[in-house]
């Protein structure tokens, strides 16, 4: 591939002067959210670079200086956004060479993580081995540095921005902790594509609000289920190991759609053929049957007159039986008569 790929991928390249809304900026701290964003906040003061042909190195705050990463994991459009602030323009610079100028650029994106390395060639203009931009899986990394005026190994960068007063730090990750050891690996060997690389949406993006204040942003998107779910870390190293940055993160797994349903007994039936059982279709349940919600509610139990209710410990009230009412009846009416009769009597003799 040619070390020079312009394309037409220039995508979202924007000037980091957006809008500090937040008049003060915290101190940075390491994946940190924020609307919407996470951030991994490099240290300001790490990038090294040859000052011109043949002079020597400068350390911190030169044209290969990494202020910051931000990852924006849209699960709901199933979308990821990589930002970066720096003041190295996603397609690279000329810059000055031991003998000469030569093109730097950005190495690949790279996501370890519990399903191997995956690697994102987001730029033309690097000697990745990459075909064409995009996502690709099963990765391996190679090491471009020597050929691009750059360092030999981790630890010859680490020691020499040391001795030049400077912090050395890989985003989230101490210097010493690179997923990639001591090497200066930085772009794609061989990969398999799996997916493309498109405009990334930036709103929302401040990375001014760490007092990062490189002068490029640019990011872009690709697709979410790409990547497996689970922590990871993404490492971006530049091609000349001048700067390196590492973002911690995690990508939860999609929340499955709450699916609120009353539980119906699944009635089993046996296979005729005394084979596997077969567990029928649930079978259709008349709309009325169904509760609104998943609680089972108990029936109440209807009001039932307490006389009806037989109690052991209390004595059963007698009720007279029809016959002895019929009796009763009669002989009282029998009382009435004679007594009409004999008051009957009473008035007429007194008459
Ligand atoms: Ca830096
Ligand atoms: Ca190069
Ligand atoms: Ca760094």
């Amino acid at each position: 591939m040619s070390p020079r790929k312009h394309g037409t991928l220039f995508l979202a390249s924007v000037v980091a002067t957006l809008c500090s809304l937040s008049a003060i900026s915290k101190p940075a701290e390491a994946a940190t959210l924020h609307g919407g964003w996470r951030y991994a906040i490099d240290s300001f003061n790490d990038a090294t670079a040859r000052m011109w042909v043949g002079g020597p190195t400068d350390v911190g705050g030169n044209r290969f200086e990494i202020y910051g990463m931000a990852i924006k994991d849209d699960i709901a459009a199933n979308k990821i956004t990589v930002a970066i602030n720096s003041n190295l323009p996603r397609n690279g610079a000329t810059v000055p060479y031991a003998s000469g100028y030569g093109h730097t650029g950005w190495g690949d994106l790279f996501f370890h993580t519990r399903s191997g390395l995956f690697g994102i060639n987001f730029t033309q203009s690097n000697a990745s081995d990459a075909r064409t931009t995009g996502v690709y899986k099963n990765v391996t990394a190679k090491s471009v540095s020597l050929a691009n005026d750059g360092w030999a190994s981790n630890s010859d960068y680490t020691n020499f921005v040391r001795r030049n007063g400077g912090n050395p730090r890989m985003g989230d990750l101490a210097q010493s902790a690179s997923p990639f050891g001591n090497s200066t690996k930085n772009v794609i060997d061989s990969g398999t594509k799996i997916g493309d690389i498109f405009a990334g949406d930036l709103r929302g993006l401040n990375f001014g609000h760490f007092g990062a204040r490189g002068s490029q942003t640019f990011g872009f998107s690709f697709t979410r289920s790409l990547l497996p779910t689970g922590d990871f870390v993404a490492t971006l190293i530049q091609e000349c190991f001048n700067d390196a940055i590492a973002f911690v993160g995690n990508l939860p797994q999609r929340p499955r759609p709450i699916q609120v349903k009353p539980e119906i007994p699944k009635p089993e039936v046996k296979n005729p053929d005394n084979k596997t059982p077969i567990t029928p279709e649930t079978p259709d349940i008349p709309q009325e049957t169904i509760p609104e919600n998943t609680i089972s509610v108990t029936p109440e139990t209807p009001d039932i007159p307490q006389e009806t209710i037989p109690d052991d410990t209390t004595p059963v009230t007698k009720v007279p039986e029809p016959t002895s009412l019929l009796a009763l009846g009669v002989f009282g009416s029998i009382l009435l008569l004679k007594s009409q009769r004999k008051s009957s009597d009473n008035l007429t003799g007194n008459a």
